[in-house]
């Protein structure tokens, strides 16, 4: 298996990596407005690089449940200079948005990876971008809108559901132009699910190996842990990086983070135990 992003390349079995998440917004539920300033966003990025973040996802519109949706040209403001900036220093760059048009700017500024957790919902065109550009192209799970999605989330069984919706997409992706390599799919934690769906999730994320597609899974300071645990959005890493743990131990390769020191040091040290298991 390979995951393909521009001129960037990733050839599985490989440790997994953790993808560090760079809010440029002033309303994330977990950082909001910390790295709304340019400079301040691209400090914050250099550092997750400097602890070990193998993807820095830069987001301009919070996604959080019930957030309004931003204006173009705001979310252009927020994340292209930091973007650009971010050029040079040799760190790949995903950028998180919906917009065909907000993907388009940062695929021209340097971004090799489009997060789209609508999935392209409205319109094809963002994965007529992605295979126009050989860009990679991260295939979110989420039941209604990030307006509506915690409203009442039902699956009959999520598991199933989620799967069936990788399969069925998979397919028009590829149908757009795109090839398989440039896609890797995630269960969108916290997207149209309660702690129940997201812990069956977690705890089923072997079942996803069929598509034969690297793996992301984002359970970062997410509510349902806070939920689970107590405890405030501070107050979540232990919970964050258990979920960290437990989706490297069951196959994943790509872990969207926060803390992502901790996380790194994490999986580094569950890798150097698991390469001396003997037959
Ligand atoms: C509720 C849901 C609150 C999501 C906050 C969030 C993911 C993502 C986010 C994810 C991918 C957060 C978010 N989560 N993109 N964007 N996968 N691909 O924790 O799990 O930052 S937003």
């Amino acid at each position: 298996m390979i995951f393909r992003a521009c001129h960037w390349k990733v050839q599985f079995p490989h440790a997994p990596m953790v993808m560090g998440i760079l809010n440029v917004t002033p309303d994330s539920f977990s950082d909001g407005g910390q790295f709304l300033d340019p400079k301040q966003a691209f400090e914050h990025a250099l550092q997750m690089r400097d602890e070990g973040a193998g993807i820095i996802d830069v987001g301009g519109e919070s996604t959080r449940p019930g957030a309004e949706p931003v204006a173009e040209s705001v979310e252009l403001k927020r994340v292209i200079p930091v973007i650009e900036a971010l050029r040079e220093q040799k760190v790949p760059i995903c950028i998180d948005t919906q917009k065909p048009a907000v993907a388009r700017e940062a695929l021209a500024a340097g971004a090799i990876i489009v997060n789209d957790i609508a999935a392209a919902r409205e319109d094809r065109e963002m994965w007529e971008l992605v295979a126009e550009k050989g860009a990679g192209y991260i295939l979110m799970h989420m039941q209604g809108s990030p307006q509506d999605m915690a409203k009442h989330p039902t699956y009959e069984n999520v598991v199933t559901e989620v799967s069936e919706f990788f399969a069925s997409r998979l397919r028009d992706i590829a149908a757009a132009g795109v090839s398989p390599d440039q896609v890797m799919i995630d269960p969108g934690i916290g997207f149209g699910k309660n702690s129940e769906h997201n812990l069956q999730l977690l705890a089923n994320l072997g079942h996803f190996t069929i598509h034969q597609r690297p793996m992301l899974v984002g359970a970062s300071r997410k509510s349902f842990i806070g939920k689970l645990l107590g405890g405030d959005v501070t107050a979540r890493l232990p919970g964050s990086l258990a979920c960290a743990v437990w989706a490297a131990l069951n196959g994943v390769q790509f872990i969207r983070a926060h803390d992502v020191a901790a996380t790194v040091q994490m999986l580094r040290m569950i890798g150097e135990i698991q390469q001396r298991r003997q037959a």
